[in-house]
C-alpha cells in the first residue's frame, strides 16, 4: 500500500482486460445524439452501469449500418465485456463478434435479447384518444419503416383506424430528427387546414410540428390536437406542452442493463423478448 502511495501506482485496465480476454467496459450504440429521448437513455444507462462498476463507451451510430460496423470492430478490438445496441440496423456483425449483446428496439436475432415499449399498443391508443376527442381527419406522421417501433406504431394507429371505418393520412419523415431537417422542411408540403389531429412518431418530431404550427398561427388543440411519443423532457418545455405515450429511460435502462450482465454472467434463463407498456401523459396539445 505504501508503494501503491509512493509510486502513485494506477492499474492498467487495458493490461488486465488483454490477460482477462475481457473488460469492464461496455459498449453503448445510441443512434441519434439529437434526439434528448436517448440522451435520457444513456444517462440511465451509465448510471446503472457505473453502479455496477462498468464504464461506458459511447458510440454515436447516426442510424448508419456502416458506423456501427465500424464501431463493433473497435469495441471487440477494446474486448468489451458486452453490447447495448439502440435500434440496431445490422445484425451478422453483431453475431460474428460473439460478445454478449441486447437492443433496444429493432431486434439482432430470436436469441438475442431485446427490450422495447408496447408500439403497437401506443399507435392504437394513439388514434382512440383522438377519435373518443372528436377528431376524424387525422394525419400520422412517421419515421422509416426500418425502426421496427416506428412501424409497430403505425399500424396500431392504422388498425385501429380500420376499426372505426377511418382511413387515415400517413406521412413518413426520411429520418429521425437532425438539425439540418430545421431549414428544408416536409412540414411545408402539408395542408394543416384540413386536419383535426395528428399522431407524431416521436416527441422531439413533434415538437418541430408544434414550431411549424405555432409559426402559422394554427391553435393547438382549438383547431389541431397533436400527441407525441416517448415523454422525453422536451414535451414540458414547449407551448403548448406535447400530450404524449411514456417509455420510461429509467425503466428501459435499468431493464437493459441487467439483461446485460446476466449475458455477461453466462445465466441461460433470460427472457429474450421484453415488453414495456407505454403511458398515457395528458397534456395542452389534446383536448
Ligand atoms: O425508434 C423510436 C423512434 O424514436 C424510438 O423509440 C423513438 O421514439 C425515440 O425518440
Amino acid at each position: 500500500m505504501a508503494s501503491i502511495k509512493e509510486l502513485n501506482y494506477t492499474p492498467n485496465v487495458l493490461a488486465k482486460s488483454i490477460f482477462k480476454r475481457e473488460s469492464s467496459t461496455v459498449g453503448l450504440m445510441i443512434p441519434n445524439l439529437s434526439n434528448p429521448f436517448f440522451n435520457q437513455l444513456a444517462s440511465s444507462i451509465e448510471a446503472n452501469l457505473l453502479k455496477r462498476d462498468y464504464a461506458l463507451f459511447l458510440c454515436n451510430t447516426n442510424d448508419e449500418p456502416e458506423k456501427e460496423r465500424y464501431y463493433i470492430e473497435q469495441l471487440a478490438s477494446h474486448r468489451v465485456a458486452g453490447i447495448i445496441a439502440s435500434r440496431p440496423l445490422c445484425s451478422k456483425p453483431y453475431l460474428d463478434a460473439k460478445i454478449p449483446t441486447v437492443s433496444f428496439e429493432n431486434r439482432i436475432s430470436e436469441h438475442t435479447p431485446s427490450i422495447s415499449t408496447d408500439n403497437y399498443r401506443g399507435g392504437f391508443e394513439a388514434f382512440d384518444r383522438l377519435y373518443e376527442t372528436g377528431a376524424r381527419r387525422i394525419l400520422h406522421l412517421t419515421g422509416p419503416d426500418i425502426f421496427e417501433a416506428v412501424a409497430e406504431r403505425r399500424m396500431g394507429f392504422e388498425d385501429a383506424a380500420k376499426r372505426r371505418h377511418i382511413v387515415p393520412q400517413v406521412i413518413h419523415f426520411e429520418q429521425d430528427f437532425r438539425e439540418d431537417m430545421l431549414s428544408v422542411s416536409l412540414l411545408n408540403s402539408i395542408d394543416w387546414t384540413g386536419l383535426d389531429a395528428v399522431f407524431v412518431f416521436n416527441d422531439i418530431a413533434a415538437a418541430f410540428v408544434i414550431r411549424h404550427l405555432n409559426s402559422m398561427k394554427i391553435r393547438i388543440p382549438d383547431d389541431i390536437q397533436i400527441i407525441g411519443f416517448d415523454n422525453s423532457y422536451i414535451g414540458r418545455l414547449l407551448f403548448p406542452s406535447l400530450s404524449t405515450f411514456e417509455q420510461s429511460p429509467k425503466e428501459i435502462g435499468l431493464g437493459l442493463v441487467e439483461t446485460l450482465l446476466a449475458l455477461i454472467q453466462g445465466e441461460t434463463e433470460i427472457q429474450t423478448e421484453i415488453r414495456f407498456k407505454p403511458k398515457w401523459i395528458p397534456r395542452e396539445s389534446t383536448k
